[in-house]
């Protein structure tokens, strides 16, 4: 009884009714029953979006939810081979993607030493050049990296071979030989606040 009342009360309008001639009234009753019942279903699910929190399956969730935005380096590892220490600069480049269902934020930049600094370009500009904290501090610029579920943006790492110094390995042994930097990037990622790359290189004079 209760359920022919609230098909009553939420029946299609006359014009969207099946004519009453021609099929048989059983089959009429199905299709109705069908239209109701998506009708009903669809309200329902209407009235709970907007009356309650946002469903779970949305919402920025626990470390490891890939469901909130998470920003991935690629390659994570970068081996540039022999670097001399007559070239001014050693520009890399890698990709940086929101492999995320929601926006992420790029919020700062921060390498290992200053001779290696990191920009992202972005909207089709260059950011600006972070090194370590220390030379450029969070709040240094105003700057940060909207990225939408899926975008990709170019990060660019500068290595500067002569920062330290140009000398021979007699003079300085530890500025020569294999070296290791690092950039972090920090995101508002929820379950990953940051995300390291890492370069090798072979320094020669
Ligand atoms: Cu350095």
């Amino acid at each position: 009884m209760k359920r022919e009342n609230r098909a009553a009360a939420v029946a299609p309008p006359a014009s969207e009714r099946p004519p009453r001639a021609g099929p048989p009234r059983a089959a009429l009753g199905a299709v109705g029953l069908v239209a109701v019942v998506a009708i009903v279903a669809t309200a329902w699910l209407w009235g709970s979006g907007s009356l309650g929190p946002e469903p779970a399956a949305i919402q920025v969730g626990a470390p490891g939810d890939v469901r909130s935005g998470a920003i991935v380096v690629t390659p994570p590892r970068l081996d540039v081979g022999d670097v001399f220490m007559n070239v001014a600069e050693v520009p890399m480049r890698f990709e940086v993607t929101n492999t995320g269902e929601r926006v992420a934020v790029i919020t700062y930049i921060e390498t290992s030493c200053d001779c290696t600094k990191a920009t992202i370009v972005f909207e089709g500009r260059e950011g600006p050049r972070f090194a370590m904290s220390h030379s450029t501090p969070p709040g240094t610029y105003d700057w940060r990296a909207v990225l939408a579920p899926g975008e990709t943006v170019e990060l660019l790492v500068y290595y500067d071979p002569q920062a330290h110094g140009v000398f021979t390995p007699e003079e300085a042994p530890a500025i020569h030989g294999p070296i290791t930097r690092f950039v972090r990037l920090y995101s508002d990622d929820p379950s990953d606040p940051f995300v390291d790359l890492r370069i090798d290189l072979n320094q020669r004079h």
